[in-house]
């Protein structure tokens, strides 16, 4: 496969400025006419060059330009490509294919999702509909027929609004919509189905109102209500966070069960997967709420950062992608705790995009040459592209970072762009140069940041000399330093924060600041400062980077409990349960006995008896760095130990903490009983930490722990509670009980196929021994298969991610297992296929025996046959 580099981009030759197609859709075909009216591009040169279209799996019926019918002289097809000659600078190109979405299974371009007709165009889907300039920077003006059989497929559905509808002979009926902003292939999209909608509307800034529907399989419409609240709010937020407002009359949501991605920003017709959209309490849990809650969020915040100004090229993915998490993660932020948004977020990074950045699809924000597209809509590009904004908001602050984007919207609404656009918008809004800041976008790798203190008392000086430096990635042997913003505290002994005055300075600057380290060592020196302080590092996880300060466990407990910053409260809790943790670790590679270290369960006492603090911190605070973290962090990775020294902490503090963690537990779920759900911050908080109570409680396999989990799995209203009471069984010994509330849930949900998502989940997570034969036993069970996207991940994913010492056992059976998976995967669905293969690429992180196996498997993948692009690249740089 062809390797796509950006230094090679250019200009189209052609542009498309007019766009009409007609969908004539049959259950053994699609009939496809697309009339493109076109030029040639005059940015891109004189002369006539040969006009040459994307297009996948197309059958050509009929081609003509300027109503001339080409004949197969005219023209050259080959697998990818329709080649012709234009003769004038103007023309218009008529095209008519058959395609067969019936039986498309890689869910790419127009497909079948159930009974349904959808489509997914995001990156290069479109090219598998008609003959296209299948590229972001060609972007056009699209006019949309459909037609289909009135009763299978009574609602037919496109982008933007719509102008015209009637009937056919036969039964069949027809739409057209007309989206006016001209917009590039993969933001197209089509569905057609027998679905009931939830409608509602909006009042925009301007006054203008604008029709909100949310469309789903009638078996689902009572689930729709927190994502249409979901999209009210995001269009207010948008508003006033932002000063965007809505343009079309209509926006959609239409919610699909088969589904790569987790939804789709499509103009005016947003497709989800319907784990994203689809909630009720009885069905979802509170991180599923939430989880709507954000993605509604952010494809809606695509309209414009992504739609309105989208990419020129496919390697500025993280303009639009890493610009809109950042969005809708501030925006979680304001709907929920700001905090405990933060908190999850780097966690999830630190754990798994470290793990991208320390392997061999190690990738720059912004890469440099990809093979398959696909396989960059990675961690990097979204969550670290994130952080990458973030850092300038940071620098620039809140407003002058408002100045930036309103530049930057102004000046490039209708354009597509590059990341260097985008930096530039804020440098010229806020007469900053960021030149030695755009090296987050082009080096790959997280940095390590090692900080080291000097305390002159006869001074009064405090000094922080930081050293950066950055692993070598592929491709990239070497790097310069980057732009490392680091908040920071300094506290004194009663735990305040002290008045910041750096030398040369007139006077304090308050007591929380921003430096910027930019040097690959660099000193700042603090005046005035008559203790020794403890200094708080990296507030809020101000950069993603490996911060390394040589705390000792007191000190970590202080920052514990004084730190003004919450999340480096939690930071402090996590570094001292990682190193009780490590210290648990070396004991059982030594074959010693066990012995937790008792200032973690003092402190963990501390947190639970304190009845003034938030719940949702205490939650946090009290949740162990999980086994995937845990083996990022580690130089090789000793699964077995991980596990064992994890589950003894969690035996320990169990039992150490008994009767705080009942008390806690008692009181929220005697609230709980009482409340009815609502997926809101408090009500989240409470159960969060009632679960989290009970999962301790349960290490005890006292009987009234028992009896208190069968309560609340039977008698709760909602499926947080309930879920989370099924978990707690499943990882117990009791095995009746255990084998009778997972008979009894599937027997109630059976029909629910995102409920038995959950039910698979929470199985294939079970560290208990024996993880893999009951993954296997599973698979053959009625609600799975390996055709819909979810049921992969929820079975075959999580067992791979999150069941560390049964996937890694170290016969690589577990491996074994998902590179089967793999190859029967690569044949017809390969995103999915490549997705699941992370795990395997982590080899070089285990032990000599766990990577021969590991890299065993991934050659076994190379030798099996004809490999999608997809898979071939991760596997093929996996043994580079
Ligand atoms: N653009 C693909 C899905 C998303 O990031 O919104
Ligand atoms: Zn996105």
């Amino acid at each position: 496969p062809k390797v796509i580099y950006l230094k090679d981009y250019q200009v189209p030759d052609y542009l498309i400025d007019e766009t009409n197609l007609t969908f004539e859709l049959y259950e053994d075909h699609t009939l496809v006419h697309a009339q493109l009216v076109m030029r040639r591009n005059p940015e891109a040169g004189a002369g006539l060059p040969p006009l040459v279209l994307d297009g996948q799996q197309l059958e050509l019926l009929s081609l003509s330009m300027d109503d001339r019918e080409l004949g197969a002289a005219d023209y050259q097809v080959d697998d990818s490509h329709l080649s012709l000659q234009p003769v004038a600078p103007t023309f218009t190109l008529d095209s008519t294919v058959r395609i067969h979405p019936e039986t498309n299974t890689a869910l790419e371009g127009l497909y079948k999702s159930g009974k349904m007709f959808c489509t997914q165009c995001e990156a290069e889907g479109f090219r598998k509909i008609t003959y296209y300039l299948d590229r972001p920077d060609v972007m056009s003006a699209f006019t949309t027929t459909v037609s289909a059989e009135q009763h299978r497929y009574p609602v037919l559905l496109s982008n933007g609004n719509p102008v015209a509808s009637g009937s056919e002979e036969g039964g069949r009926h027809w739409a057209t919509w007309e989206d006016p902003f001209k917009k590039p292939a993969y933001l197209f999209a089509l569905v057609a189905g027998d679905l009931w909608c939830v409608e509602d509307s909006f009042t925009t800034m301007s006054q203008r109102e604008v029709a909100l529907r949310i469309y789903v399989e009638p078996e689902n419409i009572d689930k729709v209500q927190h994502a249409m609240d979901s999209l009210k709010k995001s269009m207010r937020w948008d508003e006033e966070v932002y000063g965007r407002e809505y343009d079309l009359d209509i926006f959609m949501i239409v919610a699909v069960n088969d589904f790569n991605m987790g939804a789709m920003e499509n103009k005016g017709l947003n497709i989800f997967n319907s784990s994203c959209v689809l909630a009720k309490a009885e069905t979802a849990t509170d991180a599923a709420h939430q989880r709507v809650e954000a993605v509604v969020a952010h494809e809606y915040f695509h309209n414009w950062s992504g739609n309105r100004v989208t990419c020129r090229d496919w390697f500025q993915l993280s303009l639009k992608e890493g610009f809109t998490v950042f969005r809708d993660a501030e925006f979680s932020a304001d709907m929920n705790s700001r905090t405990v948004k933060r908190i999850e977020d780097v966690a999830f990074l630190r754990t798994n995009q470290f793990a991208e950045d320390a392997g061999p699809m190690a990738h720059p924000v912004r890469p440099d040459s990809f093979i398959e597209i696909s396989n960059f809509y990675t961690l990097t590009v979204y969550e670290k592209g994130s952080e990458v904004v973030r850092m300038i908001h940071t620098l620039l602050g809140a407003e002058g970072f408002r100045k930036g984007t309103d530049l930057y919207f102004e000046r490039h609404d209708g354009q597509a762009v590059t990341c260097d656009d985008f930096v530039k918008a804020m440098e010229d809004a806020n007469g900053i140069d960021l030149s030695q800041f755009k090296r987050w976008y082009s080096q790959a790798g997280t940095p390590r940041l090692s900080v080291e203190e000097a305390f002159d008392a006869a001074a009064q000086t405090y000094s922080l000399t930081f050293r950066q430096s950055c692993p070598a990635t592929p491709g990239q042997a070497e790097k310069q330093p980057f732009v490392i913003p680091v908040e920071l505290g300094l506290l004194d002994a009663a735990g305040r924060d002290l008045p910041l005055r750096l030398a040369g300075e007139a006077e304090a600057q308050g007591g929380n600041r921003v430096l910027s380290v930019t040097e690959a060592e660099q000193t700042f020196t603090f005046v005035g400062i008559a203790e020794k302080p403890l200094p708080s590092l990296l507030r809020g996880f101000s950069a993603p980077v490996k911060l390394n300060f040589p705390y000792s466990r007191d000190q970590l407990m202080f920052l514990m409990q004084h730190d003004s910053d919450g999340f480096n409260r939690w930071e402090a809790g996590q570094q001292l349960s990682v190193q009780v943790l490590q210290e648990l670790v070396g004991q059982y590679q030594r074959g010693e006995a066990l012995v937790l270290d008792q200032r973690l369960v003092d402190a963990f006492r501390t947190l639970l008896e304190d009845a003034t603090l938030d719940q949702a911190m205490v939650a946090e605070m009290l949740s162990l760095p999980s086994e995937a973290y845990l083996t990022e962090i580690s130089d090789v990775a000793d699964v077995d130990a991980i596990h064992a020294a994890r589950e003894f902490a969690r035996q320990s503090i169990g039992q150490a903490l008994f009767q705080p963690l009942l008390a806690r537990y008692q009181a929220n779920r005697a609230i709980s009983r009482d409340t009815a759900y609502k997926a809101e911050a408090d009500h989240i908080a409470r159960r969060t930490l009632q679960n989290i109570a009970l999962s301790y409680l349960m290490q005890s396999g006292r009987g009234e722990v028992l009896d208190a989990c069968l309560e609340q799995f039977d008698a709760c209203d909602n499926m947080t509670e309930r879920l989370s009471a099924l978990a707690v069984l499943v990882n117990s010994g009791f095995e009746r009980e255990k084998a009778d509330a997972l008979a009894r849930f599937a027997e109630y949900f059976k029909d629910d196929p995102l409920v038995m998502d959950q039910w698979f989940s929470v199985q294939a997570g079970c560290g208990l021994p024996g993880g893999l034969e009951r993954v296997k036993a599973l698979m053959e069970h009625p609600a799975f298969t390996l055709k819909n996207p979810n049921k992969v991940r929820a079975l075959i994913g999580a067992f791979a991610n999150q069941n560390l010492v049964n996937f890694h056992r170290a016969d690589g059976e577990g491996y074994r297992f998902l590179a089967d998976h793999v190859i029967t995967l690569n044949a017809f669905n390969p995103q999915i296929a490549s997705r699941q293969l992370a795990p395997l690429t982590r080899w070089r992180k285990y032990d000599a025996g766990r990577q021969q196996l590991m890299k065993a498997e991934l050659e076994r993948i190379l030798a099996s046959g004809e490999l999608s692009s997809d898979v071939f690249e991760v596997v093929s740089k996996s043994l580079a």
